[in-house]
């Protein structure tokens, strides 16, 4: 800092430096290191990036899997805000209890919850539904890394078509999972909530702005957030940011915004790249790169799925489109491009 500063502050009319700026305005962090996550873990940086934006006002449940028990190995925790471990199934009722328990002391504080896909579209979802149902004003995480990876990578209903887990082995009899990625995006939005958006680990800068986008809305939010599993997906984990950055350029996963049902959001894709790009760089899609006429098939099929996202979504971007992150980090809003 500059001499003619004081308390960390400097003076009106002098000038410091963007290196001494962020050493002396430290983001608020919610989750700091010392857990015990896989290296390149995108839940770890998933949950690092939901706290810094939504700040110290708030109170998190957080679902059985592997963030909860990463985080907080007694007697030791990485979470610097009130948290509070619900069951596998139950993170949606515990976190309509929470807000009706600040409300009723007249608390302003935002009860986030976390879960994993797991915990989201299949064993919590019946209190998931009715936490929207009935309009908690919550905001819900779900870091979406596709499988139940804290028992071992068994399939979800998350889980794409055509990947391996433990549980949809790709063999002679089958390539992989046989079922789709269930859209638990349009299910939740479905309930006639005021937000529900898709966001990626890749993307951060977006990401914390739906964050604070949520933070602003009175009732039930509803965050999907892509997050890479190097363990369950098969990658080295010094590529995560690359392998979830592909997932989004390809097509497989729009990152949208829908509110009360509505697309008012999207990210556009510039420079739509080939999903064998995406698949060859997971351990659990090489079952399809064999020289067979079936594994051939897949690949055609999941390339159409991605071009179906695009068409559905209008995700094909222009020149004029911003380009900071590869050409996909800003989101277009009502046809304005969100800053
Ligand atoms: C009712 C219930 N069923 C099963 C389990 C065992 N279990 C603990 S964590 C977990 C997987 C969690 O998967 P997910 O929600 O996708 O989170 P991830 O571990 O992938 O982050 C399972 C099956 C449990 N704790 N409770
Ligand atoms: S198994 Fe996957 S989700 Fe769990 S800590 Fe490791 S990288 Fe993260």
């Amino acid at each position: 800092m500059s001499a003619n500063s004081t308390a960390g502050t400097p003076a009106a009319g002098v000038s410091i430096s963007l290196a001494e700026l962020r050493e002396n305005q430290p983001r608020f962090q919610g989750f700091v290191g010392g857990h015990r996550a896989c290296v390149g873990c995108g839940q770890a940086l998933a949950a690092r990036l939901v706290t810094e934006a939504a700040g110290p006002d708030v109170a998190v449940a957080n679902a059985t899997g592997c963030l909860e028990v990463f985080s907080t190995a007694w007697p030791d925790s990485a979470w610097r805000v009130p948290w509070l471990h619900s069951l596998f199934e139950n993170a949606g009722a515990i976190a309509s209890g929470m807000e009706a328990a600040f409300k009723a002391r007249g608390q302003s504080t935002k009860v986030l919850a976390f879960a994993g896909d797991g915990g989201t579209f299949d064993i919590g979802f019946q209190s998931l539904s009715g936490m929207i149902e009935r309009n908690h004003n919550v905001l819900y995480v779900c870091y979406d890394n596709e499988a139940y990876m804290n028992t071992g990578v068994q399939r979800s209903s998350s889980t794409p078509h055509a990947a391996a887990t433990t549980t949809s082995p790709a063999g002679r009899d089958r390539l992989g999972k046989r079922h789709m990625k269930k859209d638990i995006l349009q299910i939740v939005a479905a309930h006639h909530m005021p937000y529900a958006a898709t966001a990626s680990v890749a993307y951060p800068s977006d990401l914390r702005k739906k964050v604070r986008r949520a933070m602003e809305i009175e009732g039930s939010t509803f965050l999907l957030v892509h997050s890479p599993c190097p363990l369950g997906w098969r990658h080295d984990g010094a590529k995560s940011i690359e392998v979830a950055r592909l997932a989004v350029t390809t097509g497989l996963v729009p990152i949208i915004e829908l509110e009360r049902g509505a697309l008012t959001g999207s990210m556009p894709i510039r420079e739509q790249r080939p999903v064998i790009e995406y698949l060859r760089a997971q351990g659990r899609f090489q079952h399809l790169f064999a020289d067979t006429a079936e594994a051939r098939e897949e690949l055609e099929h999941i390339q159409a799925l991605a071009d179906y996202n695009i068409e559905r979504y209008g995700l094909r971007g222009s020149g004029n489109d911003a380009r900071d992150t590869e050409g996909a980090d800003t989101v277009r809003r009502g046809g304005v491009r969100w800053a």
